[in-house]
This record gives structure tokens, C-alpha cells and sequence, in this order.
């Protein structure tokens, strides 16, 4: 473990351009809590109840709780020590690092304000992430497709009393992407492309089951560079990836990339 860390350490100060894909992992020692395994989100429902189309059609109520629980437990969690040694690291060499987030959170815009401010500098922007499934903290319409800033409070008792668009009257839902939805073609292809791009790419804190995200890592090895997993346990990706790292993201990342 110890000369893998020192290697990985290598690779990524060496490395000319790095991607980065972080999952819900990064965010739990913030207190976020994750997805999958026995601490996870999922584990009184199943995704297919609470993140897809049809559940949103079926009972917008139940699906709205669930998010509007979360936007308010999210709003009162802190970047920790991995999303701002991450943050330090896009911002000390401009231009090197790209972050790719599975996390709607919004902890690494947050931990790329702490770090810029830090250094003087005021742009954070190089250290926000390419969000790949959406964020939280916004509403989308379901029916216009128009963006607006996540309601605060929404009431989840009846249909009738949650949030709608101004525009279209239709119902307004987060603005994340679920199952079975296709992700912003933008989004996902600059995330494409930073990863065939990099030399290096680090993931941490995924279970890097979700596609098309998944692909991320592959796209690095294929164009011949290296991958480096930094998670509490082995994951499908640790068998292809070239070092896996197991331990706690808040402690691997600051000591990957101090
Ligand atoms: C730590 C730690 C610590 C903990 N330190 N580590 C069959 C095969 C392949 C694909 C498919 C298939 N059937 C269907 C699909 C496609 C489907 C998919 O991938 N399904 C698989 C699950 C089977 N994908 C989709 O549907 C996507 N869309 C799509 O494919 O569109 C096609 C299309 C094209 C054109 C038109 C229409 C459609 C969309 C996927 C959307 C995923 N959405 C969610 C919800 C987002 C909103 C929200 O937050 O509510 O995204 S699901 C959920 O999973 C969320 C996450 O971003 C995503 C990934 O989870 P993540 O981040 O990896 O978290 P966990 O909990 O799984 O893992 C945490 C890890 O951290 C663990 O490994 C821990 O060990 C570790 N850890 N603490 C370090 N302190
Ligand atoms: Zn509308």
C-alpha cells in the first residue's frame, strides 16, 4: 500500500493533464450520505422507486420528500479535506486538472471557493466540476424543460401544493438525471474528452456502476494512460484499474496530491 501510494503520488505530479471522477464517497465524511452499500441511501428503496421518470409521474409527492429531505441535509454539509485538496489541486497549476462529479452536492464548487480564496486569487472557476448528473440545489420543469433555483420548503402533502412552473403550470422536479434519462450531451462529452485527454485519472469514492459514466476511467486507459482508484473497497473498476487505493477519501486525496 505504501509504495502504491508513493507511485500514485508520482504518477500524478508527473502527470501533464489528470481528470478526476469523484462519486458519492467523496461526500460522506461531509455527512452526505451515499447511494449503495449498507450505510446507503438506497437501502430503504430501491433506485427504481425514487430516481426514475416514472416513479416522478407515479408519486411526485413520495419522490419530492425524498429530495427536498436531501437539499436540506446537503445545504448543511461543508466541502471536507478530499474535495479541498482536490480544489487546491485544479487551482495551484490552471488548466491541468478537470473534475468530473457523479455528486448533485455542489461540495466542490464550495471547497473550489474555500481554496481560491485562500490563494488570493478569486477565480475558483477552474475548480468546478463538469456535473454530470445535475445538481440539488436546482428545479427543472417537467414540462418546458426551464431551469430555476431549487424551492426552499417545498410542501409534499398533495400534488397540488408542489412547486410549478411559472410558465407552463407544469410540475417542477430537481433538476438531476434519473434513470433511463440521457445525461447533457455537453456535459458528458467534455467529460469524454478530458478523460482521453489525461494522462492520469483518479477516481474516488464511486462504486463505478452507473454508466455512462462508468466509461470514464476506460477512456483514459485506452488513449494509454493510467488510472488510480482511491475507495474504502474494492469496486469493478479496481480490477482495471493500474493502482487501486483502499481507504478513506479525506485521507488518500490530501496525501495523493498535497
Ligand atoms: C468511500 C467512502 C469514503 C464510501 N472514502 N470511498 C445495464 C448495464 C449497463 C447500464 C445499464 C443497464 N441497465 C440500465 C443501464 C443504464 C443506467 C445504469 O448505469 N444502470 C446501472 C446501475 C445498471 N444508466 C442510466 O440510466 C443513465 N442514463 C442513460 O444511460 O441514458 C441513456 C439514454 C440515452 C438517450 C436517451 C435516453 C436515455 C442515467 C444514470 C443516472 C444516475 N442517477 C443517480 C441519481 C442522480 C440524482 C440524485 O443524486 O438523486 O446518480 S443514481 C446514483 O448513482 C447517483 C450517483 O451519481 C450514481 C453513482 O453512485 P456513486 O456516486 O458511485 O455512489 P455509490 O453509493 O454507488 O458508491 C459510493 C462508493 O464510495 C462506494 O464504492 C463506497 O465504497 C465508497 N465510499 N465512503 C472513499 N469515505
Ligand atoms: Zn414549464
Amino acid at each position: 500500500m505504501k509504495a502504491d501510494l508513493a507511485r500514485a503520488r508520482e504518477l500524478l505530479a508527473d502527470a501533464r493533464r489528470i481528470v478526476v471522477l469523484t462519486g458519492a464517497g467523496i461526500s460522506a465524511e461531509s455527512g452526505v450520505p451515499t447511494f449503495r452499500g449498507p450505510k446507503g441511501l438506497w437501502k430503504s428503496f430501491r433506485p427504481e422507486e425514487l430516481a426514475t421518470p416514472e416513479a416522478f409521474r407515479r408519486d411526485p409527492c413520495l419522490v419530492w420528500g425524498w429530495y427536498a429531505w436531501r437539499r436540506s441535509l446537503v445545504e448543511k454539509c461543508v466541502p471536507n479535506t478530499g474535495h479541498l485538496a482536490l480544489a487546491r489541486l485544479a487551482l495551484v497549476e490552471r488548466g491541468r486538472t478537470t473534475i468530473v462529479t457523479q455528486n448533485v452536492d455542489a461540495l466542490h464548487h464550495r471547497a473550489a471557493r474555500a481554496i481560491a480564496a485562500e490563494l488570493g486569487d478569486g477565480d475558483p472557476t477552474p475548480a468546478f466540476p463538469l456535473e454530470v448528473h445535475g445538481a440539488i440545489d436546482r428545479d427543472r420543469c417537467s414540462g418546458c424543460g426551464q431551469r430555476s433555483d431549487g424551492v426552499i420548503d417545498v410542501d409534499v402533502t398533495s400534488v397540488d401544493k408542489l412547486p410549478r412552473c411559472g410558465e407552463c403550470d407544469s410540475l417542477l422536479r430537481p433538476d438531476v438525471v434519473w434513470f433511463g434519462e440521457a445525461l447533457d450531451p455537453a456535459v458528458i462529452g467534455a467529460s469524454f474528452e478530458a478523460a482521453r485527454e489525461a494522462d492520469v485519472c483518479l477516481v474516488a469514492g464511486t462504486s463505478a456502476v452507473v454508466y455512462p459514466v462508468a466509461s470514464v476511467p476506460d477512456m483514459t486507459l485506452q488513449s494509454g494512460g493510467v488510472v488510480i482508484e482511491a475507495n474504502l473497497e474494492p469496486t469493478p473498476l479496481s480490477s482495471r484499474a493500474t493502482i487501486s487505493l483502499m481507504g478513506l477519501a479525506g485521507e488518500l486525496l490530501p496525501d495523493l496530491v498535497p
